[in-house]
């Protein structure tokens, strides 16, 4: 049917999904296990936080040693209240034992959790493929990057966050 497209907010037009770049540090944890691969998931994730327009020296890196302790690292950071937002990587490939499900598992509610109980954006950059090969396709290959994409989710979420504020109960408390 003709007529007016449908009046688009700004931040819908920008293709960033926010207008400004969300205040405050950010946190990038990755996982060392398969560390070719998350080491470009890292990268890449770093490089989209600046590119949204969060500045270097606002980014930090840490590691640890697989993707079953990237919960501990992200609530540890979330308690600080230090960040803005803390973009998770790692890559999860299925062996012969059942350590896959449970890792993979570990690491996705572990990490849902840390982003509902502390309200700090949590990215979920996490690989889980079947096959190494699957998981370059998907850090940088024919696939995606995983890295970039959990960044730009990560600083989407800490946008929304701060521009709908700290509340009204907040408000009276000052
Ligand atoms: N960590 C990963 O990030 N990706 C993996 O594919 C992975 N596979 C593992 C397979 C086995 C059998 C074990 C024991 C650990 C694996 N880990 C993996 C490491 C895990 O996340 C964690 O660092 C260790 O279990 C120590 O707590």
């Amino acid at each position: 049917m003709a007529g007016a497209a449908p009046r688009k907010k700004r931040s819908e037009a920008s293709g960033h999904g926010f207008d400004q770049p969300p205040r405050g540090r950010f946190a990038v944890v990755a996982a060392r296990f398969n560390e070719a691969i998350s080491k470009k998931l890292a990268d890449g994730a770093a490089a989209a936080l600046e590119a949204g327009g969060v500045p270097g020296d606002r980014i930090e890196t840490h590691w640890v040693p697989g993707s079953f302790e990237l919960p501990q690292a992200a609530m540890a950071l979330a308690r600080t209240r230090r960040y803005a937002g803390i973009v998770c990587v790692g890559v999860v490939i299925r062996g012969e034992t059942p350590h896959f499900d449970y890792i993979a598992a570990a690491a996705a509610q572990g990490l849902s959790r840390v982003g509902l109980e502390t309200g700090v954006p949590v990215g979920f950059g996490v690989i889980t493929s079947l096959t190494e090969g699957q998981a370059w396709e998907r850090a940088g290959g024919a696939v995606g990057h995983r890295g970039e994409e959990a960044a730009r989710a990560t600083l989407e979420m800490a946008a929304w966050m701060q521009a709908l504020g700290p509340g009204p109960r907040a408000e009276r408390r000052r």
